[in-house]
């Protein structure tokens, strides 16, 4: 049987990424599964839950990043399980959320390589559309500043440590040309949704290996 494929959508807070990810997900069912990160359904995902909503409840820096990352863990056999028997997965944020926001803190010696290392070994994507856009009009949606994070001075320095990653991904022999840019400044959900079909379509019609392989870094 082909195995499932792993696409995952990156981006900033409010670019769009749920509404796409649940079109993307209405293209490719019943064939298709989505998970999105933070899972807070878990044991791990309820002491994130409740970082992000209660900002009196203060971690270390370092504690909560693995603990981002050890929620991805409590959910990598489960992803892998689905890739093997066909299922594909749709990903609402992964690993480069998990550098992007913590490197974005700058707390001393947690760099980006250092917050790469704990997610070392997870199933890779086999592609990664990274919403962006050109100006705040994210923060005008419904919701912004509610959670933690959720400030336009912050959210500025996440993008540029996206930036960074994604830079550094490419440049690597690992990960070359897996993350695709896609600016949403000025687009219709559904103008989105084409550019986002047009990158996955080839990605799930191609033949793949049997297996999934494993991010290295
Ligand atoms: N976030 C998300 C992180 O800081 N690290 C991570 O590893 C992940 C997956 O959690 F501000 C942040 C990003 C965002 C917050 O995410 C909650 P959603 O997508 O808004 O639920
Ligand atoms: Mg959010």
């Amino acid at each position: 049987m082909n195995r499932g494929r792993l696409v995952l959508f990156e981006g900033l807070d409010r670019t769009g990424k749920t509404t796409q990810s649940n079109i993307l997900l209405e293209r490719l069912k019943p064939n298709a599964t989505l998970i999105k990160f933070p899972e807070r359904s878990t044991e791990i995902g309820a002491v994130i839950d409740r970082y992000l909503k209660d900002k009196t409840f203060e971690l270390p820096d370092q504690a909560v990043h693995l603990l981002f990352s050890a929620n991805r863990w409590e959910m990598a056999e489960r992803i892998k399980q689905l890739l093997l028997q066909g299922t594909h997965v749709v990903l609402d944020r992964y690993v480069y959320s998990g550098v992007a926001y913590s490197a974005a803190k700058h707390t001393d010696r947690m760099d980006r390589t250092w917050c790469l290392q704990p997610d070392r070994g997870l199933p890779r994507p086999d592609l990664t559309i990274f919403l962006t856009s050109d100006d705040a009009e994210n923060e005008l949606r419904a919701g912004f500043g509610e959670e933690r994070y959720e400030k336009s001075e912050f959210q500025q320095e996440v993008k540029r440590q996206f930036v960074e990653v994604f830079k550094a991904l490419e440049d690597s022999s690992h990960e070359e040309k897996l993350v695709h840019v896609v600016n949403v400044t000025g687009k219709s959900v559904e103008e989105v949704a084409k550019v986002v079909w047009d990158l996955v379509e080839p990605v799930v019609t191609l033949p793949t290996d049997s297996t999934y392989s494993e991010l290295l870094y």
